[in-house]
């Protein structure tokens, strides 16, 4: 390929708002610091990162309270840094499409925040996250994310999980109760993850999630903010996950990044560690229609200087436009829509039973006379179908 056709390929994967790429402050401003190591990074201002990212084609930056606002801050410091923020925000025309609360760094939620044992506590947790809120929807927020990082144990006998259940409810309760009484336009995304920082933790996969809102006071202001990684944590499939969510109509955000494996939480840049299973989820998120934002939650491993954290961050985004390139060129290979249609898509689209219940149990074709040694013998041409994925993903489609 010559360097003018590379340009141009390079050119048609450069992100614009229109994409709806979001960052979280927390996700390019980490320092680096791990349970082995200091920081390997200065800190980054939040008003340079609303600069560099709006400079990069996202659109949306989302933070929690204490990546804005040092939790000591004075009352003139926290709305000095608010107006800074702001301003950054106005300037660049960037949003904050979602916002969430630090309910894990400081030691006194060392055993959760909504669900730790001194009721204290719970009660501080619920304030804290309050005051966010408010904040969020000031800025415009449409989504307030609630990771219970801490909401977990390490022993049997520590926590109660029923109770602790319990106590979950309440705080949900409580918030939505907050937010209709002051008219927010606000709805909470719970977000799962099997474990880290804790042993275990509460509400550990999108399934646990979608359940546990059913239980909920008012449902509608509720859904879930899956992540890549933490269901890859869980060895479950994450395109799986997020279609369910789908399905039960509870998808209100999406957290993209890559991890390989069932291990510690990577956070690795969207696409990199397992492109085959990214694709997948692109390819449901684009034809599926979703609307909310691309949000990444990922870190820009402890390797990098600030210039390998733009380079990281955009990794992302082209990660993410290079694969909706290739499930579009997949869905739209005339060889796709043959394939599809031997692998039988189509027939499992129709009803089993349009007739009812009285209908199958009248139909003999059903039972007494299926000839199940014959319908056990069709193949499914499911592998020449995936190898046109394949190809399509690795371009040669
Ligand atoms: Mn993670």
């Amino acid at each position: 390929m010559s360097a003018a056709g590379s340009a141009t390929t390079a050119g048609r994967y450069l992100p614009t708002p229109e994409d709806r790429f979001s960052f979280g402050l927390w996700t390019v401003g980490w320092q680096g610091r791990d349970p082995f190591g200091d920081a390997t990074r200065p800190p980054l201002d939040p008003v340079e990162t609303v600069h560099r990212l709006a400079g990069l084609g996202a659109y949306g930056v989302t933070f929690h309270d204490d990546d804005l606002i040092p939790s000591d801050a004075s009352e003139p410091e926290r709305d000095r840094r608010i107006a800074r923020f702001r301003a950054a925000l106005d300037t660049t025309g960037l949003v904050v499409p979602m916002a969430t609360t630090n309910l894990f760094t400081h030691p006194v939620f060392k055993d959760g925040a909504f669900t730790a044992n001194d009721r204290d506590i719970r009660r501080y947790a619920l304030r804290k996250t309050i005051r966010n809120i408010d904040l969020a929807a000031e800025l415009g927020a449409r989504v307030y994310v609630a990771w219970g990082g801490r909401e977990g144990a390490e022993s049997g006998a520590a926590k109660d999980v029923r109770t602790a259940l319990d106590r979950l409810k309440e705080a949900f309760d409580l918030l939505a109760d907050y937010v209709t009484a002051q008219g927010l336009p606000l709805r909470f995304a719970l977000e799962p993850k099997p474990n880290e920082p804790r042993g275990d933790l509460l509400l550990p996969t999108v399934g646990h999630v979608l359940a546990f809102i059913e239980r909920l006071e008012r449902p509608a202001l509720f859904g879930v903010n899956p992540e890549v990684g933490h269901e890859q944590m869980a060895g479950l499939n994450i395109t799986h996950g997020v279609a369910q969510a789908l399905w039960a109509g509870r998808l209100l955000h999406i957290d993209l990044n890559s991890q390989s494996g069932v291990k510690y939480d990577q956070d690795l840049r969207f696409g990199a560690a397992d492109p085959r299973s990214a694709f997948w989820l692109v390819d449901l998120l684009e034809s599926a229609g979703y609307q909310g934002p691309r949000h990444f939650d990922f870190k820009p491993p402890r390797t990098e200087d600030t210039t390998g954290v733009w380079a990281s961050a955009a990794g992302c985004m082209r990660n993410y436009l290079i694969l909706k390139d290739r499930a579009a060129a997949f869905r739209a290979d005339p060889r796709v829509r043959d394939a599809l249609r031997a692998a039988r898509l189509g027939e499992l689209a129709v009803p089993t039973a349009a007739d009812g219940l009285e209908g199958l149990l009248a139909d003999p074709s059903a039972y007494e006379l299926f000839d199940t040694e014959a319908a056990a013998e069709r193949g499914m041409a499911f592998e020449a179908l995936d190898q046109l994925a394949l190809d399509h993903l690795l371009g040669v489609g």
